[in-house]
């Protein structure tokens, strides 16, 4: 005979009686982060529809999705960037790595954006901004252009290598991590971020998120 795999009436009377030695059963390991502002706090420049469904449905079902791979692996309990690192370039194990580092680069982006902001950039980071790119505007020249030629999905990334601020992109799901580099900020360029808004316009969606939602301060702290 074949055992139940779920909960037979028989091990939920013993989970009653034991309620010590019952198995509880584990709390997803990953879980969904907040936003770190109200929905429609970043109107006009991402709808609170966007939001809603870009952080409610795709960064959510990225997390269920991992969830659900790592359960009962050796993979089980590693934070999202050991998942990242352990899985980058495998064949193996592609699903975990596209699901761990879309979490990793969700969880991420939202606190790249920020409710009206400005050019206003801690001085650190705008002292090294002056000798990687020359000024703010060739940083947000070099990191647009990039954002915009990303050729389908993908992200735009202004990381941290060695001493020097670099603009890089990235497809799908890849990110700066196992190449070393460190990211200060993150654009998510998949339709997913924009077509609500924006529908083919992605160029009008970078300027104006460039333009008006970056969080400076979280990008500067990530020098740290
Ligand atoms: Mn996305």
């Amino acid at each position: 005979m074949t055992l139940p795999s779920q909960d037979s009436s028989a091990v939920t009377k013993a989970r009653r009686r034991f309620p010590s030695e019952a198995p509880a059963r584990p709390a997803p390991v990953h879980a969904l982060p907040r936003l770190p502002y109200a929905l429609n706090a970043l109107e006009p420049v991402i709808s609170a529809t966007t939001l809603a469904v870009h952080h409610g449905k795709h960064h959510q079902a990225y997390v269920d999705k991992l969830n659900e791979l790592v359960a009962g692996t050796a993979f089980a309990g590693l934070t999202l960037e050991d998942l990242i690192m352990r899985t980058a370039g495998t064949q193996e194990h592609t699903g975990i790595f596209n699901n761990a580092a879309q979490a990793w680069n969700h969880a991420f982006y939202w606190r790249c954006l920020k409710p009206a902001g400005s050019d206003a950039i801690p001085e650190v980071l705008g002292k090294m901004i002056k000798e990687s790119f020359g000024d703010l505007a060739a940083l947000k020249s070099e990191f647009a252009k990039a954002a915009i030629e990303q050729f389908g999905s993908g992200w735009a990334w202004l990381v941290l290598d060695g001493a020097k601020l670099r603009v890089v992109r990235t497809g799908n799901a890849n990110d700066p991590l196992p190449h070393h580099l460190r990211p200060l900020l993150a654009l998510d360029v998949w339709e997913h971020a924009y077509y609500l808004d924006y529908q083919n316009r992605r160029a009008d969606h970078v300027h104006a998120v460039l333009n008006k939602l970056i969080n400076w301060e979280f990008a500067a702290s990530n020098l740290a």
